[in-house]
């Protein structure tokens, strides 16, 4: 089966070598420019910027011809997207796998909205690897993945939600107490793919014991594991460490966040996806 996996870029994925892989772009945009969410994005520049800038900054997810594009010629495609409940992404590859289908009777596509982002899209990728090299079918791997992704989960930590709250992903009441006297605010994807703050936190510590907690309420017992930062190495480094005295075998990875990731989750901010 010639397969391709196809994610969108709020999942800080760039990249799976060795594997047919496409990662779409989203793209943060202001009245005077446009940040296109791909390898090349320098994120500490334009967070730089957009910290000195003083009009309105928002994102746009791929459109129909963009997620095509990165269908290419595949026979089977997987397409993760991020949550349909925040963006229009998994919307557009929906209506590409119509077209697509239409258009090359035979082929297939699979959509797969992760009701989250970041490293649990990754972490689901990852599964679709593992089952395609294992030479199940197309339905077989669709069967596999949903039952996965049901136990995959995503936790997050952030030190200003004015972003998300600017372009109503948060209410700003919520956004409000973040970030103040060092509040830190912990949440989780909420089972309909919602951004569910739990926890507001005095400081970094704090706010990492209520993650490590989630994650064991969660099911967490030693499974993959993957952080992704905004600029917060020590934080992200921390959370490993605290991971790993519970767990000493598990795999856990540090990575950074990519450019929707890092406008959202803002300076310092972290995200979790685990297996639980
Ligand atoms: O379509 C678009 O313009 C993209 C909109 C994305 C909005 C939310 C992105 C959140 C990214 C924040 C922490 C994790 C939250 C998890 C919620 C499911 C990062």
């Amino acid at each position: 089966m010639k397969y391709k996996i196809v994610v969108d870029s709020s999942s800080n994925l760039y990249a799976l070598p060795g594997v047919p892989f496409a990662s779409v772009p989203l793209k943060i945009v202001t009245n005077s420019r446009e940040y296109v969410d791909d390898a090349n994005l320098d994120i500490a520049s334009m967070l730089g910027e957009l910290e000195d800038y003083k009009g309105r900054s928002g994102t746009s997810c791929p459109n129909v011809g963009e997620w095509l594009d990165a269908f290419d010629d595949a026979e089977a495609v997987f397409a993760i997207t991020i949550t349909s409940n925040l963006s229009g992404s998994y919307n557009a590859a929906c209506q590409a796998k119509v077209d697509y289908e239409d258009t090359y009777p035979g082929r297939k596509v699979c959509c797969l909205d992760s009701l989250s982002t970041g490293g649990e899209m990754v972490l689901i990728a990852q599964k679709l690897v593992e089952l395609l090299e294992n030479g199940l079918s197309f339905e077989e791997v669709e069967v596999a993945i949903r039952e996965y992704m049901a136990h995959t989960h995503l936790l997050f930590m952030l030190e200003c939600m004015d972003n998300l709250a600017k372009n109503g992903r948060v209410s700003p009441l919520v956004a409000k107490a973040c970030g103040l006297l060092g509040i830190r605010v912990a949440g989780c994807a909420s089972d309909v793919g919602t951004l569910q703050p739990d926890h507001k936190c005095r400081g970094t510590t704090k706010a990492l014991e209520a993650m490590i907690k989630d994650m064991l309420e969660k099911g967490y017992k030693g499974g993959k594991v993957i952080i992704d930062h905004v600029f917060n190495e020590a934080a992200a480094q921390d959370l490993k460490a605290k991971i790993l005295e519970h767990f000493p075998q598990a795999s856990v990875k540090v990575g950074a966040c990519g450019g929707l990731c890092s406008f959202y989750a803002e300076r310092g901010g972290l995200m979790v996806g685990f297996e639980g």
